[in-house]
């Protein structure tokens, strides 16, 4: 997979667009400059079944006109059937080798680590990217674990881990450059755009943090 396509990793489910249609705030947030997309249907009132699997294909037809990469958060059936680009697991999720079992080689595999040792086993694995966090506090997820911020990135370059990697958890456009300064190639972003007045500004505002990330 290519580096920066994790720039601005939209992160998104029904739940999190304040009642707003996904596919409305998703076709936005392309327009902004998202780079990479992940349906992740989670939480309080998430869709299940057909319904899900609708706005799975749905998503995933918008990401394909706009060759955006489409990644399906844990679910690997559904992955598979929608013929998304990717999945993306969580430490408590399928593990690593039954999940690259079930999904065909040139599919992506993203694994969330929140520790140097996470992440050098998710390497290990064969990780293709490494989403860590949470950076900051978020009401997004509630499970999160301890909020450790960018310190966690800079600590997995350090130890020479070249593996493409994104910050995820309270990422806003006014700490993303933090991220980018850690050593991220890119920022995964729930509320920031999905909550965002207008998801079409939020991206493009994140999209200009890109790459300007400043040592301090
Ligand atoms: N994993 C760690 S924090 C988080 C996930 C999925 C939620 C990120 O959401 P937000 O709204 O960008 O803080
Ligand atoms: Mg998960």
């Amino acid at each position: 997979m290519k580096r920066d396509w994790l720039s601005v990793y939209l992160v998104m489910g029904s739940v999190d667009c304040n009642g707003r249609d996904p596919r409305d705030v998703l076709q936005e947030a392309i327009s902004g400059g998202i780079t990479f997309f992940q349906f992740r249907e989670k939480g309080n009132g998430a869709k299940v079944g057909m319904e899900k699997r609708k706005l799975a294909w749905e998503l995933k037809n918008i990401c394909k006109r706009h060759e955006i990469p489409f990644i399906v958060n844990d679910d690997i059936a559904l992955a598979m059937e929608v013929e998304a680009d990717g999945v993306h697991i969580g430490q408590e999720d399928t593990p690593f080798s039954v999940v690259e079992e079930r999904v065909t080689p040139e599919m992506i595999i993203g694994v969330s680590c929140h520790s140097l040792e996470e992440a050098v086993a998710a390497v290990n694995d064969g990780a293709d990217y490494i989403g860590v966090g949470p950076m900051y506090f978020t009401t997004t997820k509630k499970d999160i674990r301890e909020v450790k911020g960018p310190e966690v990135i800079k600590e997995i370059r350090n130890a020479g881990l070249t593996v493409p990697i994104v910050g995820i958890g309270g990422i806003t456009v006014g700490n993303a450059t933090e991220v980018f300064a850690a050593g991220a190639d890119g920022v995964a972003v729930i509320s920031a755009i999905s909550k965002a007045e207008s998801a079409f500004e939020a991206a493009k505002e994140f999209s200009q943090c890109v790459g300007k990330g400043v040592e301090n």
